[in-house]
């Protein structure tokens, strides 16, 4: 792979208002993915082939140690899934069985995940990222937060969930209130279909 596409996004700029503004995914989406995407192009051209999925390209630019390549495609990654992780008139319990019933028995359920979510999205110190996850190895869902472009993609682990806590993300419409903006993520904006789909297509395994 090496020609990273910035994806349109899956809704109206106005569609996740009052949650997520126009303004903020004009910024979010146009300016700030766009640019992990030029600078992720710009800095794979003539390298050797680094995998033939984003999944791997972000791993393997990670064990080579290529921090600025990894940084951009890395945050491709996230924000290429974001999108699709929120919808409009999402979040709450609304979510499939079979991940409701895996939550249930791996987190302790629903309001279990509600906290830990919240509870990590706020404690993640500076810019970064809180999931949920599914370890490639013990097949466990786990809450857990990454710093800057990580994800759980490099720890071995399959992200099904993830809310961009860079203050780029919130700062608009919450300021500095980052518990306010995961509040409203996870109450109104999370697309569990979405979530489902992944935990669906299986574990995520590079490498
Ligand atoms: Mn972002």
């Amino acid at each position: 792979m090496s020609v990273f596409e910035l994806p349109e996004l899956p809704y109206a700029y106005d569609a996740l208002d009052p949650y997520m503004s126009a303004e903020t995914l004009e910024f979010h989406h146009d300016k700030h993915h766009n640019a992990y995407v030029v600078k992720g192009n710009d800095l794979i051209s003539g390298l050797p082939h680094l995998g033939d999925t984003l999944e791997e390209v972000v791993v393997n630019a990670h064990k080579q140690g290529n921090q600025g390549l990894f940084n951009n495609v890395g945050q491709h990654y996230n924000h290429k899934h974001f999108w699709n992780w929120m919808k409009a008139n999402g979040g709450g319990k609304k979510m499939p069985g079979e991940l409701e019933a895996k939550i249930a028995s791996d987190l302790g359920g629903y309001d279990a995940f509600r906290d830990q979510f919240l509870t990590k999205g706020a404690g993640q110190f500076g810019s970064g990222w809180v999931w949920l996850a599914q370890d490639n190895e013990t097949g466990k869902l786990e809450v857990l937060g990454t710093p800057n472009g990580e994800s759980p993609l490099i720890l071995n682990k399959t992200p099904l969930l993830g809310c961009d806590v860079w203050e780029h993300s919130y700062y608009i419409d919450y300021r500095n209130a980052r518990p306010k903006y995961l509040e409203a993520f996870v109450d109104n904006l999370i697309n569990w279909d979405y979530v489902g789909e992944l935990f669906d297509a299986g574990l995520v395994k590079v490498g």
